[in-house]
């Protein structure tokens, strides 16, 4: 059953924070998954539809898997996940493996999600404090991310939060930081427009340290992967950060816009070169019919998807979970 935030964050024995009984997580984790499917319906639609087609109707031959690969490709599952998966998925079926339409969509859903698991996708927490990196192209979601996450930490988690808002470019950018954390009950640091946005970063983790805050997380100005300069700035907005705390950042988290569809995965491959991504938030999954992207991503990159986000409400960001996401594209 899905990931509630309890899986996602690895936590120190100091922090026993699970206040649910088990009943109440299972609960949670059912509600997840209800949301999960009713926000992914663009993707489900348009690719459970054909899958049903597919795999429920007529005989198993080379044109059932040609659809069903034009239909995984068409939801940007992505060209090698795609072969990948429907090769196995054929080859099971001829041994005779699989009988009849739903036992195929539940291996497919299977297949899928084993591409996309990852050994590595958790949130260590156990750094005192632990200092998070958003990085990512313009609008992607990396401000109302940290918002969501940040409310998540302190409201769930019962963590202590302190948010930077090292986004010095557009004097907005930190007024809308300074909203979400007044909405999440956490402390935002900034600095003056146009400052620096690595002592920003500075600041921020100086002020978590002074609080004894167990989590800081600092917010970046958005831009191109293919802008040199400013992935300079960013590299060395890193550079600052582990100057001042050896092992920091611990995570440096790049929010990618599933609507983007695989020019997200070039933008990761080229930030991940500069500044060491060590997990995706993909976004806006609620508001494409190519969500498969997000298999794709987990499969084709070996940064793990950590977390999405399917809506602009606060429960709209979740743990990814591969093996409720291939369901909820899959079962009409
Ligand atoms: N539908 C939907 N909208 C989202 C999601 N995540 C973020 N958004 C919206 O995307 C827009 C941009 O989000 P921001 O958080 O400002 O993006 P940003 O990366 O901080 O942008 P810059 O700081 O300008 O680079 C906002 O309107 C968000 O509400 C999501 O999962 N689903
Ligand atoms: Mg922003």
């Amino acid at each position: 059953m899905a990931r509630d935030w309890y899986d996602l964050f690895l936590l120190d024995g100091d922090h026993a924070p699970v206040t649910q009984t088990e009943p109440e997580r299972e609960e949670g984790r059912r509600g997840f998954f209800r949301r999960l499917r009713a926000n992914m319906r663009k993707t489900r639609e348009a690719l459970a539809a054909e899958v049903q087609a597919t795999l429920f109707e007529g005989d198993l031959d080379e044109q059932t898997w040609e659809r069903l690969e034009e239909a995984l490709i068409y939801a940007d599952v992505g060209a090698r996940t795609t072969a990948e998966v429907v090769e196995k998925l054929e080859r099971e079926a001829e041994e005779g493996a699989l009988a009849g339409g739903e036992a195929l969509t539940n291996r497919l859903a299977e297949l899928l999600a084993q591409l996309a698991r990852t050994g590595d996708d958790k949130i260590d927490l156990r750094a005192d404090p632990t200092v998070i990196l958003v990085v990512g192209v313009n609008g992607t979601g990396k401000t109302t991310t940290i918002g969501k996450l940040a409310w998540h930490l302190r409201n769930t988690l019962d963590q202590t939060v302190v948010v930077g808002a090292a986004d010095t470019f557009r004097a907005a950018a930190v007024e809308q930081l300074e909203r979400w954390g007044e909405r999440a009950g956490v402390d935002v640091v900034k600095g003056p427009e146009g400052s620096d946005p690595g002592a920003v970063a500075f600041d921020a983790i100086a002020r978590g340290r002074e609080r004894g805050a167990d989590v800081i997380i600092i917010d970046t100005a958005g831009r191109l992967h293919t802008q040199t300069n400013l992935m300079e700035e960013l590299t060395k907005v890193r550079r600052v950060i582990s100057k001042q705390m050896p092992d920091a950042p611990h995570e440096t988290l790049m929010t990618v816009d599933a609507t983007t569809g695989q020019n997200g995965v070039r933008q990761a491959k080229l930030f991940g070169e500069a500044v060491d991504v060590t997990g995706i938030i993909l976004t806006k999954l609620d508001g494409t019919a190519k969500g498969g992207i997000a298999l794709a991503i987990a499969n084709e990159l070996s940064i793990p998807v950590k977390l999405i986000g399917i809506g602009e409400q606060l429960e709209d960001l979740r743990p990814f979970d591969p093996d409720d996401f291939a369901r909820a594209l899959l079962t009409a």
